[in-house]
């Protein structure tokens, strides 16, 4: 049933002269397997922008397959809102049973998630939230704690100065923070924010976005230092990002990390960047954990099977200095 609706859809855009479907991928179910028993999940992906986002897009690939009984959509939105509304737009005309989101930002989405509603298609919120009016626009949000990521950062940092000694010191702090009005950005932030706010030792020279990105991160950390000599603290908000600082500090010949200097505080904890801790050259980062994929498919299957499913849903994590 489901293959009849995706080819008369298919028509229906080819004569409307919508081309094809504008769908970074289809899999397409073997022709022998008996495609309508297949959950059609429409993925809209943030973008490709980070390791952890690579990881993430790999753990929703892995769990989204036919052995496990789905038939997989998938969108790579690279990082533009605009891409997401009309990926969710493209999985209504396509019927889907379940649309996934990863919010590139939190606002913007009441228009497009009451279309989904009327077409009476669960939108699954995985990874980053959204703010609606109507938070029955979405079934449930599956992520990280963020405020709670940049909290344990603040304690962290707090208690790392107290061991140096430098619990009285004036700290100079600066922050290259993610892709702004993203969950993750707003909860980073916001979470070292209240740590901040009880030190009255530290002052938060500036914060600006590096988007997530380390070409972007390496401009502003290149901008932080000419324009602070005597930073104490670099805060990143993704591991990507502190790669771009880190790049930066070496070519500027400034000393970081545990040998002394800067300190580099980042969240993610990819492999690539435990691997900089163990280096000495990252002092504490603090994970995120992007394998939402086996979380998500727990709920759908529990929703198939006429289940309650909790609103909002944490998963865990830890940190590694
Ligand atoms: C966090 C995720 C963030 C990562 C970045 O859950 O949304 O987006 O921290 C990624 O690496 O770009």
């Amino acid at each position: 049933m489901k293959k009849q609706i995706c080819l008369f859809i298919c028509i229906i855009l080819l004569l409307s002269g919508c081309g094809r479907l504008e769908t970074n991928d289809h899999v397409e179910p073997d022709s022998g397997q008996d495609s309508k028993n297949l959950i059609v999940v429409g993925l809209s992906q943030v973008g490709s922008e980070s390791d952890w986002r690579l990881a993430n897009t790999r753990s929703y690939r892995e769990t989204f397959t036919e052995e496990n009984g789905y038939y997989l959509i998938f969108e790579d939105a690279q990082q533009k809102q605009e891409n997401q509304v009309k990926a969710i737009r493209n999985f209504i005309l396509q019927e889907v049973d379940y649309i996934v989101l990863d919010a590139i930002a939190e606002t913007g989405w009441d228009a497009v998630l009451t279309e989904a509603k009327e077409a009476g298609i669960p939108v699954i919120l995985s990874d980053r939230f959204v703010q609606v009016e109507d938070d029955s626009l979405y079934t449930c949000w599956i992520g990280s704690d963020f405020e709670e990521q940049g909290r344990q950062a603040g304690k962290w940092l707090k208690d790392y100065l107290k061991k140096k000694g430098r619990d009285e010191e004036i700290i100079n702090i600066v922050t290259l923070q993610g892709t702004l009005d993203s969950t993750a950005q707003i909860g980073r932030t916001e979470g070292f924010r209240q740590v901040l706010e009880e030190q009255k030792n530290w002052t938060m020279l500036e914060q600006q976005p590096g988007e997530f990105v380390q070409a972007k991160a390496k401009e502003v950390m290149e901008y932080f230092l000419k324009t602070y000599p005597d930073i104490d603290v670099v805060v990143c908000e993704n591991d990507n990002m502190a790669f771009g600082a880190i790049d930066v500090m070496k070519e500027a010949g400034k000393s970081f990390g545990k040998k002394g200097g800067i300190i580099v505080i980042s969240f993610d904890a990819t492999d690539a960047a435990l691997e900089a801790v163990k280096r000495g050259e990252i002092n504490a980062d603090f994970e995120c954990n992007p394998l939402l994929g086996p979380l998500v498919d727990e709920n759908i299957k529990k929703l198939e099977a006429g289940q309650e499913v909790e609103k909002i849903q944490y998963v865990d994590e830890t940190y590694y200095d």
